[in-house]
């Protein structure tokens, strides 16, 4: 019976990513490990710890025989800048103790890595798999370090651990976390509240992007591959769309002609925007394990106002 732990869960991925676990596996086989922010309303197995304490996760993965281990707990790129201690002690100290317990408790693991493993070196435009790693914020670092060490505990103990480079990720079911891709999230916010939003990146900084709803998916369809599937044990290139701040307005506009969207940039996300890359090589992926992304920009975009409306209660 498979006992799946996601930690993070109240995030924006683990937002999306429980409620389908818990459709494909049974919601009693799902456990959701909150820290902080937990939704009143949330049903479900709700387990309570500290990915940075050993000891409170162990008696979860025994208590409730875990399988599998979702760990998306982690401080996104500006919070990581903000306080790269804290970043450092949970964003690597977190993976490692999810390795640590997966090497004794045999449970099979996902970690996400990021674009952010790229840095200025790194090719911007159709990113290779296998390239230039050096990346200039400490998030960055912790993410090449935990595909490293994914790779080592793979090669070295045989933990089926398995990672995707997540681009930026655009839903609405969870608030959006503190992140540089994080302004095609707050945009549909600022349409809906106000008619208007105020972009933290320059109008042509261009990202890779996707849909949660691609990522959910092809998060889950990493994790029920075969291993032998599985070529790539540092972590994925795993692309859908690129667009840049200018383009998503456009597209908003398309449907709303009196939205206004302004550029006012943050130096310090503008900086790791400008670190990353532009668009994302991923036919690694496509080929191992049979990626292949669903939304569009202008898919997207209609989701994500008819979603964000019925959450905030606004009419058509
Ligand atoms: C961030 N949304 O901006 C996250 C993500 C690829 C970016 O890791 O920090």
């Amino acid at each position: 019976m498979r006992k799946i732990l996601v930690t993070g869960a109240f995030g924006l991925v683990g937002s999306d990513l429980v409620p389908e676990l818990q459709k494909r596996f049974g919601k009693e086989n799902v456990f959701a490990l909150g820290n902080k922010t937990i939704p009143e309303d949330f049903d479900g197995n709700l387990v309570r710890g500290d990915v940075t304490d050993y000891s409170s996760l162990e008696v979860i993965v025994k208590e409730d025989r875990i399988t599998d281990v979702y760990h998306l707990a982690g401080l996104l790129s500006v919070g990581s800048e903000k306080d790269p201690e804290l970043a450092w002690k949970v964003n690597f100290g977190g993976l490692k103790n999810v390795l640590d317990l997966a090497k004794i408790y045999k449970f099979k693991v996902f970690w996400p890595s990021s674009i952010a493993a790229f840095g200025p070196t790194t090719p911007k435009i159709n990113t290779p798999q296998h390239t230039s790693l050096e990346p200039t914020t400490i998030y960055g670092i912790g993410k090449v370090t935990g595909e490293l060490m994914c790779q080592y505990y793979w090669k070295r103990y045989g933990v089926d651990v398995r990672s995707l480079r997540y681009p930026g990720l655009t839903g609405y079911k969870a608030p959006p976390g503190d992140g540089t891709t994080e302004y095609s999230v707050h945009i549909f916010y600022g349409l809906l509240k106000e008619g208007r939003y105020s972009a933290f990146l320059k109008e042509n900084t261009r990202l890779p992007m996707m849909y949660i709803d691609d990522a959910i998916k092809g998060t889950i369809d990493l994790m029920e591959a075969p291993a032998e599937k599985i070529n790539v044990r540092t972590s994925y290139n795993f692309g859908a769309i690129n667009f840049t701040p200018k383009e998503i307005a456009e597209e908003i506009k398309k449907l709303y002609p009196d939205f206004v969207c302004t550029f006012d940039p943050d130096p310090v996300k503008q900086s790791i925007a400008e670190s990353w890359p532009e668009s994302i090589d991923d036919s690694e992926a496509r080929r191992d394990w049979g990626w292949k992304p669903t939304f569009d920009l202008p898919k997207m975009t209609e989701t994500m106002i008819g979603g964000l409306k019925e959450k905030l209660g606004i009419g058509s």
